[in-house]
């Protein structure tokens, strides 16, 4: 298989700097994943899982100084730091690449440089990009296999010579002190020095896929988002797709899986990480998942909330810092009410109860999307689907409601960059802190976000139909701590009335943030929720949203006159309608 011309300098160039014993280069084959799973097998990088019950399955215990992104290490390295913008670690890209190249110089030596060229997107996509990436790191080209396609297709999608993303990925000493997550969007390129984590090395992922795609997507007028995408069904057949902007951690893998809890509708699952959206000839709006695989948080994921995504994992999958039963069987917090007796935790060492976590609370599962009980027949669409609506949800134990609509797309847009979260164990750091995260994309938006806002904003006037912009959070509490809403495969409830919006049929009561539920326009059939705590799930309460507001502003003014003048009106006429008091 032979590379382009550019390709080939620039794997000689890595070769040069970080001196491998040897370089292969990959073509996506079965026979490649099986031999990449052997050698991981005899040198440790791997543990089989019991054959019997999880075939094909395999535990990886990663350094445990590296279990999740680190964001304080990810920058942007464009020319001028204003593109980069307030919201991006920057460094001039002189800069990042000398002090990178010390730690990459002699990186390889004594160990295998593979080449890994991969797809983004469909074979046959006008939409799907590609990938050229080196990697000392057999986990991640194994990973590779399974969230990208990798080989020939990406080789044969090549327009022209240099038409790929370079990705420069070493383990090096993994060392925090002695790692970056470097992006030169310029020159469509990537360099990740000292992590063998998943956001940080599978550099198809959030380095190409979100920060370089969402640079090269603002140039071309297309979106790159952290969006999972599904098809609603109703009992009639029809298929309604939506895409959802969820934090890390924060529900996007549960709500493209869920299981209906409502006769005759059900959830088709076509990506959970990350979508590629761009407006069609007649001015519909479009999405492709430039992934084929899932890379998921484990902890959480039981027969309970997540049916789906628990038989997805029992064969042909590979799990990273999850607990280990004697019987060989993998475990992790929520997986069965009891943990097995017997336990070794996430580190391989012996757990008791009330010891902390038995698997890290970032511990993922990597798997085929094929292998998902719910993934669309239509997938793998080379055109995509049709978007009808589009979601942005958080996790907030306050003030922001269950569920509600936005007034227009401009009203969308600025609910989406108003979005705040609490943190997960995604990122390394304190968890349960709000923080700003317009649209999810905080960590992944490429360039400045004043200029992501406007785009989103001019993207508006070219739909037909704008997809209507939903605003969601399951994560309300009451005052003794406990969810008022119960989640999960109860969600189906808030698509449904997303689907009855969009066709006009819903009720909804206006307030000063957007439309909310109207008393019984939700489907509760079923359902073990009280009136009482609906009502306070969906209220709009303005003291608090003023409030929020105020710490709006502190954000916004980061960006100085380059946030859209739209952008600040819409916060100026949510203060007038929310009122003084
Ligand atoms: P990334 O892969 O990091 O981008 O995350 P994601 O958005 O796909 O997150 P995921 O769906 O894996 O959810 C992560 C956590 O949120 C898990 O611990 C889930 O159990 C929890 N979660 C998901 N949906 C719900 C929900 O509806 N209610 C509650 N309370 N928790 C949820
Ligand atoms: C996230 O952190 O949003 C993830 C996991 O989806 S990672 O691929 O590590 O970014
Ligand atoms: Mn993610």
């Amino acid at each position: 298989m032979s590379l382009t011309r550019e390709a080939e300098r620039f794997v000689d160039d890595a070769a040069g700097l970080t001196r491998p014993a040897k370089v292969v280069w990959c073509d996506g084959s079965a026979a490649e994943y099986d031999r990449l799973i052997d050698l991981m097998l005899r040198d440790g990088t791997l543990l089989a899982l019991d054959p019997r019950t999880h075939p094909r399955c395999y535990l990886h215990r990663s350094d445990p100084g590296d279990v999740a992104r680190t964001e304080q290490l990810t920058f942007v390295c464009t020319r001028g730091r204003d593109d980069a913008g307030p919201t991006n670690n920057w460094m001039a890209p002189a800069e990042a690449k000398a002090t990178a190249r010390a730690y990459l110089r002699g990186s390889m030596r004594d160990r295998t440089m593979h080449v890994v060229p991969y797809l983004m997107g469909p074979p046959g996509s006008p939409m799907s990009r590609t990938g050229v990436m080196v990697t000392d790191s057999a986990y991640v080209v194994a990973s590779m296999h399974l969230m990208t396609r990798v080989g020939r297709v990406a080789i044969q999608h090549m327009r022209s010579d240099d038409d790929f993303v370079a990705g420069l990925h070493s383990l090096a000493d993994l060392s925090p002190d002695r790692r970056l997550i470097l992006h030169f969007p310029e020159d469509k390129l990537i360099w990740s020095v000292g992590s063998g984590y998943g956001g940080n090395a599978l550099l198809g992922k959030k380095c190409h896929a979100l920060r370089i795609a969402s640079w090269q997507a603002r140039r071309e007028g297309w979106l790159a988002e952290h969006m999972l995408i599904l098809g609603v069904e109703d009992p009639e057949g029809r298929v309604t797709y939506l895409a959802a902007a969820m934090p890390s951690a924060s529900g996007k893998t549960n709500l493209a899986m869920v299981v209906s809890r409502l006769p005759g509708w059900r959830v088709w699952t076509l990506g959970d990480d990350i979508a590629w959206l761009w407006v069609d000839p007649q001015g519909q709006l479009r999405a492709i998942n430039p992934e084929c695989g899932f890379f998921g948080v484990a902890p959480g994921t039981g027969p309970g909330t997540n049916p789906h995504a628990t038989l997805m994992v029992r064969s042909n999958a590979i799990f990273t810092n999850v607990a280990l039963a004697p019987s060989g069987e993998p475990w992790w917090e929520g997986l069965t009410p009891e943990p097995p007796a017997g336990l070794v935790d996430w580190q391989g060492k012996p757990w008791r109860p009330g010891g902390g976590p038995a698997a890290h609370p970032n511990a993922r599962f990597t798997v085929h999307a094929s292998r998902c009980p719910s993934i669309a027949p239509n997938w793998e669409d080379p055109q995509g689907v049709p978007i009808s609506g589009l979601i942005f949800g958080s996790r907030r134990s306050a003030v922001v409601p269950l569920a509600f609509e936005a007034f227009d797309w401009s009203h969308g847009v600025f609910l989406g960059s108003a979005m705040s979260t609490e943190t997960t164990a995604a990122i390394t750091g304190q968890v349960g802190v709000v923080r700003r995260d317009p649209m999810a994309m905080l960590p992944f938006c490429g360039y400045n976000m004043a200029d992501y806002f406007a785009h989103w904003l001019a993207l508006g006037p070219r739909l037909a139909t704008p997809p209507r912009i939903f605003r969601v959070n399951w994560f309300r509490r009451d005052a003794d701590g406990r969810f008022l809403w119960p989640g999960y495969g109860e969600n189906v409830r808030v698509l449904k009335w997303m689907v009855e919006r969009i066709r006009g049929s819903a009720r909804a009561e206006e307030t000063p943030v957007g439309w909310v539920p109207a008393p019984g326009a939700l489907d509760l059939e079923g359902a073990d929720v009280s009136a009482e705590r609906l009502r306070r799930a969906l209220a709009c309460e303005p003291g608090e949203w003023r409030a929020a507001l105020d710490e709006l502003d502190g954000f916004y003014a980061g960006f100085g006159p380059r946030l859209p003048a739209p952008i600040r009106e819409t916060l100026a006429d949510t203060r007038r309608r929310l009122g003084t008091r």
